[in-house]
């Protein structure tokens, strides 16, 4: 018998690296009675963590799901990440989650972490919970912690308990809404209920209030009957914190101890009554701008988050079923692939440990292993019925390295390894640049560049070294020129014969016609290194027959694409071409074409030519108390300042940094702010670079062509 659709729990845990995420899982898994002894993240004995990879850092690298069975219901758990290179584990996480459980390190508070993630939270909509962990913690806080979660994300944010003896000792939670005191036994677990004492009771009433009000407010009948009655009886309160919670008005707080087994077992009980199941939240959208109901009778949509190969099983598929139910044997179809897939096996999972099942039902998480063709972001179902689900938006990359070529047969392994890791890893971009001659992998830290390394080294046996990568500069001019190129060959036989006068002018969108020509045809090409070529016949007379402009501009785009100065594109130039000369006999295609970039070369030179480099916009999120030294070192980086402003309790610069300036530097961030800051950069715009080092860049280029 498939579980009920209502008595299914998708929970995620998010926040800030070591706030604790892997070892409450851990928690929840022994109180819900899934496993008998609890691991040790250290230790490399977790749950969680399972791979080699994450046992031997001590960090969760990918999101794990597992699975708790709570008085009948199911609580699905993934643990994710909170190291920011690994952020696409977070959002495809979220993606299926139905609340967020946000794990705040105790003794610190909101960090640069917790707020990331929450831009996530906020984004998906999904409902969500605070946990204040590690309250055994001697330098543990709960009520800076508590109004720091308050000042941050706002007046929805209501506490349900607080602890009594955070610190050393810890063992007392007074749980405003059930108002009652838990003491737990040492070694933690079940605690004993008791009164809540004299002196907290003021203030666990009034926080049970507040609870309450919350709870009435979305609802009228209950606003009434709490008008009328004064409270509410625990099964209408369970009932408007549900709603409450599932439309984001409440975000309540919790604490705990994951270390000592204490406040998980409550947390959970939450979660099996409060928490809303898959069938609570809204209608999935989909890709089309539609909606899909979580409906278990409807035709099956299953949508795959995630994909991992693992060693001799190949590719392992993590899925969700948004709507109707999944039986051992069923064919899906995937329509982007045209791919009949037979489910042979389905199983629920608890980190590398896996049972088959025999059916899933809607809102259901799930595995299964040997799909074809079907990889993350895929929708499967019934053919011709399939309702693609809206994409996983993975974020853009963040930093880049190139990859020092290795040997040819070593190359040929190193692509195909790195497809691999990318069908898996969709925040890892393998770009194989032509105009840099480079291969360039895109992502979203060194950490994470650096573990596909080691990924790649230890399971591949494949050694890859990185270099610096090159960076695509352009080229352009700054003032007007003309020139001509008569190019001639009489040497017996058919003779060449072809002569191009032509004018060259910055370009900028809206100028003005020539004054002194007149413009036959105009022809735009938008590049596709950016920028435009605008190409004007100006031929009067007939000089040069107008079936030889287009021979003409191919030559100028054969130098466009490796430009004059350092091989680098051009862009943004208004040619004119005005006279110039042809022969009856000897003139063809072939020699207007080498004259046109001969003499486009030629103009280009006087023309004051001037190299661009490309320039990102950062945007950088640290803690006030490192700020001074971010600033320094954008200083040193040619940075452009843009703005400072806070951010709650966070300081957010944006500044125009030159990309060539940008080489390794999500570690440098990470260690000169000890990891109390994040950043983001975007392509903004090209800037001309400075006369130095424009000079440094041609000479580098002629060696380089002296070489060749
Ligand atoms: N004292 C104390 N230590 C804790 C508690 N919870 C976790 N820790 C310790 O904090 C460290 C990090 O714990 P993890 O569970 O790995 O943290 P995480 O949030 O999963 O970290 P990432 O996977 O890097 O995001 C470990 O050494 C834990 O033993 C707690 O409640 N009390
Ligand atoms: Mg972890």
């Amino acid at each position: 018998m498939a579980l009920e659709t209502k008595k299914i729990r998708n929970v995620v845990l998010l926040g800030h690296s070591g706030s604790g995420k892997t070892t409450f899982a851990e928690t929840m898994l022994f109180e819900a009675g899934n496993i008998n002894r609890r691991g040790i993240v250290e230790e490399g004995s977790t749950v969680s963590d399972f791979t080699n990879i994450e046992k031997e850092r001590g960090n969760s690298i990918f999101s794990t799901l597992m699975h708790a069975n709570w008085r009948g219901n199911k609580i699905n758990i993934i643990d994710t990440p909170g190291l920011d290179d690994f952020v696409g584990e977070v959002i495809s996480s979220l993606k299926v989650a139905d609340t967020a459980l946000m794990i705040i390190n105790g003794k610190s508070g909101v960090e640069v972490g917790t707020e990331l993630v929450w831009e996530y939270v906020d984004q998906f909509h999904a409902p969500a919970m605070f946990v204040v962990n590690q309250m055994d913690h001697e330098k543990a806080d709960f009520e800076t912690s508590l109004d720091q979660i308050k000042q941050r994300f706002g007046n929805k944010v209501m506490p349900v308990q607080y602890p009594l003896n955070a610190g050393t000792g810890f063992n007392t939670i007074v749980d405003a809404l059930r108002l009652t005191m838990y003491v737990f036994p040492e070694g933690g677990g079940k605690p004993e209920k008791k009164d809540i004492p004299d002196s907290e009771i003021e203030r666990a009433q009034e926080m049970h209030n507040a609870l309450v009000e919350a709870a009435a407010e979305n609802d009228e009948a209950l606003m009434e009957r709490f008008f009328d009655e004064g409270s509410l009886t625990e099964e209408e309160l369970a009932q408007g914190l549900t709603i409450a919670l599932a439309n984001q008005e409440i975000f309540p707080v919790f604490c705990a101890s994951s270390t000592e087994n204490m406040g998980s077992g409550r947390i959970m009980g939450f979660l099996n009554d409060i928490a809303p199941s898959p069938a609570d939240r809204p209608p999935a959208k989909l890709a089309d701008g539609g909606t899909l109901d979580c409906d278990a009778d409807a035709d099956p949509n299953l949508f795959i988050y995630k994909t991992m190969s693992e060693p001799r099983i190949g590719i392992v598929s993590y899925f969700k079923l948004y709507s109707g139910s999944l039986s051992h044997g069923d064919e899906l179809y995937n329509e982007r692939t045209s791919t009949a897939e037979r489910f042979n096996q389905i199983f629920i999972s608890n980190g590398k440990s896996r049972e088959t099942v025999d059916k899933l039902v809607a809102g259901d998480i799930g595995v299964t292993v040997k799909l074809k063709n079907s990889h993350t972001n895929d929708t499967l179902g019934h053919k011709g019925k399939v309702q693609q689900i809206d994409p996983i938006h993975f974020p853009s990359p963040r930093i880049r390295t190139a990859v020092v070529p290795p040997s040819k047969a070593d190359l040929e392994k190193l692509v195909k390894a790195l497809h691999t890791i990318q069908e898996e890893d969709p925040t890892l971009i393998v770009e194989n640049s032509q105009e840099l001659k480079q291969t360039i992998l895109h992502g979203q830290g060194q950490l994470h560049l650096d573990l596909i390394k080691y990924r790649l080294l230890k399971t591949n046996g494949i050694e890859m070294e990185f270099t610096r990568p090159k960076i695509s500069y352009r080229e352009t001019i700054t003032r007007m020129a003309n020139d001509s190129y008569r190019h001639k060959k009489q040497s017996g036989g058919a003779g060449q014969f072809g002569e191009v006068h032509m004018r060259i002018e910055p370009y900028h969108e809206g100028m003005a016609p020539p004054s002194d020509l007149t413009v036959r045809n105009e022809d735009v090409t938008e590049l596709p290194w950016g920028g435009k070529l605008v190409f004007l016949w100006c031929i009067v007379g007939g000089s040069i027959d107008s079936k030889y402009s287009n021979a003409i501009k191919k030559g100028v785009m054969q130098k466009m694409q490796e430009g004059p100065l350092t091989g680098s594109p051009c862009l943004d130039i208004r040619v004119c071409i005005y006279d110039g000369k042809m022969h009856p006999v000897d003139s063809n295609d072939m020699a207007f074409q080498l004259a046109g970039t001969m003499v486009f070369k030629n103009a280009f030179g006087k023309a004051a030519p001037q190299l661009l480099e490309p320039i990102h916009e950062v945007e950088i999120l640290c803690s006030d108390d490192v700020m001074g030294d971010v600033m320094s070192d954008l200083q040193s980086r040619r940075a452009m300042i843009m703005g400072m402003a806070a951010d709650g309790h966070y300081q957010k610069i944006t500044a125009k940094v030159p990309l060539a300036e940008m080489y390794k530097y999500s570690s440098t961030l990470r260690s000169i702010t000890q990891g109390k800051a994040k950043f983001t950069r975007a392509f903004s715009e090209y800037q001309a670079v400075t006369p130095d080092l424009q000079k440094q860049l041609i000479d580098e280029y002629q060696a380089e062509l002296q070489e060749a």
